[in-house]
């Protein structure tokens, strides 16, 4: 499908997904457009960089700008970094998702919603809406946000079970402005395959290992290489100790094997053919806490 980027009336533009973290940014994304670029899991603050996520209709090019779940209890380099990329998407975007677990309002989803920008449409999603027992309570939950601040829509959907998408899609393309296509009509992202294989290996740290070594680890590429169709990965995961080395690996290695396993599985899906696909664990302490480190590791 191309774009036709003379047609009259052809909307596009930039849509930010904001909300505290776990609330199902990422997930959404993915979704709306169809393809996994954005990493998800369990846990929260999954996401740690702006991720683009593009969608071409025959009338409109959606580019969504996945972003971290704004940070409210450690006030450290890596997360005043997430904070910043949150602040930085908001201003540049045309409409602004922010969303919120349908049933549950707290302090955090408040602190996210005092940063947006007034002059920016901003559509409520309850998202989640599928654990709601009942649905009756989706109303007055939904009332009670929008006393908040002047939403120009609210949606309830479920991202994991695909509903009310096309009605989420439906009210942010009226909003969007008039303008040509700025991707390609089947762009699905604007970050390199090197960026996302990082970061699908970082997923499977997430999914794969217990609770605190996700947040003390991160991801490298060394070398990414493409002879024809197929993809050779070289990766390492940076740990900060090494106990937290020997739990990635595992007894005998099952672990590091597993994840390199899934995470293969994932890029081959993504980049559409075979991928080699090899992982090496480094202990390198206080990667977390340098600016000029976190920088030269891709954040921003
Ligand atoms: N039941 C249910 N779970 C969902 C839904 N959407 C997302 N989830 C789950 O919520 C968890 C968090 O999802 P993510 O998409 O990683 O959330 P996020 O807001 O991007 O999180 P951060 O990047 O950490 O801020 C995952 O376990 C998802 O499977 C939904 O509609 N219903
Ligand atoms: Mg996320």
């Amino acid at each position: 499908m191309t774009a036709d980027q003379s047609e009259p009336g052809f909307r596009c533009g930039y849509i930010a997904i904001v909300g505290r973290p776990n609330v199902g940014k990422s997930t959404l994304m993915n979704v709306m457009i169809g393809a996994k670029v954005s990493i998800t899991s369990r846990k929260a603050q999954t996401t740690r960089h702006r991720i683009t996520g593009i969608q071409t209709s025959e009338h409109a090019q959606f580019i969504y700008v996945d972003t971290p779940g704004f940070q409210t209890r450690h006030n450290n380099p890596l997360n005043r970094n997430l904070n910043r990329t949150v602040t930085d998407t908001l201003t540049a975007s045309d409409v602004i998702l922010f969303v919120v677990e349908a049933g549950t309002f707290g302090p955090a989803d408040q602190q996210v919603l005092d940063l947006i920008p007034k002059e920016v449409p901003c559509i409520l999603v309850l998202n989640k809406a599928d654990r709601a027992k009942d649905k009756k309570t989706l109303m007055p939950f939904a009332q009670e946000v929008a006393a908040r601040y002047p939403f120009a829509a609210i949606v309830p959907v479920s991202a994991k079970q695909r509903f009310q998408m096309q009605e989420l899609q439906d009210e942010i393309e009226k909003r969007l402005p008039e303008n040509a296509p700025i991707f390609d009509a089947d762009d699905i992202t604007d970050r390199s395959e090197k960026f996302l294989a990082a970061e699908i290996v970082r997923e499977k740290v997430f999914r794969f290992v217990g609770e605190e070594l996700p947040y003390t680890s991160t991801v490298l590429i060394e070398k990414f290489e493409q002879e024809g169709n197929l993809r050779r990965v070289f990766a390492a995961i940076l740990v900060e100790r090494d106990s937290h080395k020997a739990m990635l690996i595992g007894q005998k290695g099952a672990r590091l094997k597993e994840i390199s396993t899934q995470a293969r599985l994932d890029m081959e899906k993504l980049f559409g053919g075979p991928v080699y696909l090899e992982i090496w664990v480094k202990v390198k302490s206080g990667w977390a806490d340098n600016e000029a480190r976190l920088r030269a590791y891709g954040y921003e």
